[in-house]
């Protein structure tokens, strides 16, 4: 893995000097000094290796900002082009959570190829926040596909959200989330779907009966400690 983190801490800086000749009268428009935002970069790293169709790459941010929001980013290349892309922080959860990670090559528990989600959330743990385009950004929303980023004719994706989280813990946990894009076309057909002819796209999601495997598996992850 050659994702990397960054963490940069930015402070609000006081204007003393005009704050002073000011007087009283701004006092109740300044900023708390002590307001900090929280922001973290990574490299995104392809989940699978071998497959086609997933050979993707890309770069996140994740701030976590004084007022309970969060700004996510998220530029891609190489994903499933005019499809839309399931994207989520993901991360364990509880008092004694393991820290998450990337799956590796290992991850594929049952030798077929391929890295599900049922697979990758070991490593990665559940969904946090769902990174919609809109409306709500909960677990629930998590197969949304009406409300995820479409990837351009190219296979680009460019998605940034400010919003607050559903669920708390997206917030409190931001600095040590994966962020995790879902969906490929492995047969190439513009779709997806099932295609019992290809020896992916004829699985079913680890996750969702009925949805192609295509929909919802993981293809880019990127996070702390990869
Ligand atoms: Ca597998
Ligand atoms: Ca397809
Ligand atoms: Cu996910």
């Amino acid at each position: 893995m050659t994702n990397r983190r960054r963490l940069t801490l930015l402070t609000a800086i006081g204007t003393g000097a005009a704050l002073a000749l000011a007087g009283p009268a701004l006092a109740a428009h300044d900023t708390n000094p002590s307001d900090k935002v929280a922001s973290y970069s990574y490299s995104l790293g392809q989940v699978q290796s071998g497959v086609p169709g997933t050979d993707a790459s890309g770069t996140t941010r994740v701030k976590a900002l004084p007022n309970g929001k969060l700004q996510v980013t998220v530029e891609a290349t190489g994903l499933a082009p005019g499809l839309p892309h399931a994207m989520h922080l993901h991360d364990t959860t509880g008092e004694d959570r393991a820290p998450s990670s990337c799956p590796g090559a290992g991850a594929d528990a049952n030798g077929d190829g391929v890295v599900t989600v049922a697979e990758g959330a070991p490593f990665y743990g559940g969904i946090i926040a769902s990174l919609t385009t809109s409306g709500d950004t909960s677990a629930a929303s998590g197969l949304a596909l009406d409300r995820f980023p479409v990837a351009d004719a190219d296979g680009n994706l460019s998605y940034s959200r400010t919003f607050t989280p559903a669920d708390p813990t997206a917030y409190a946990q931001a600095g040590s989330v994966q962020v995790v894009v879902h969906g490929a076309d492995f047969d190439g057909n513009g779709m997806y779907g099932f295609n019992a002819a290809d020896p992916f796209a004829s699985k079913e999601s680890s996750i969702a009966p009925g949805v192609p495997l295509e929909a919802t598996v993981p293809v880019l992850c990127g996070g702390i400690a990869n």
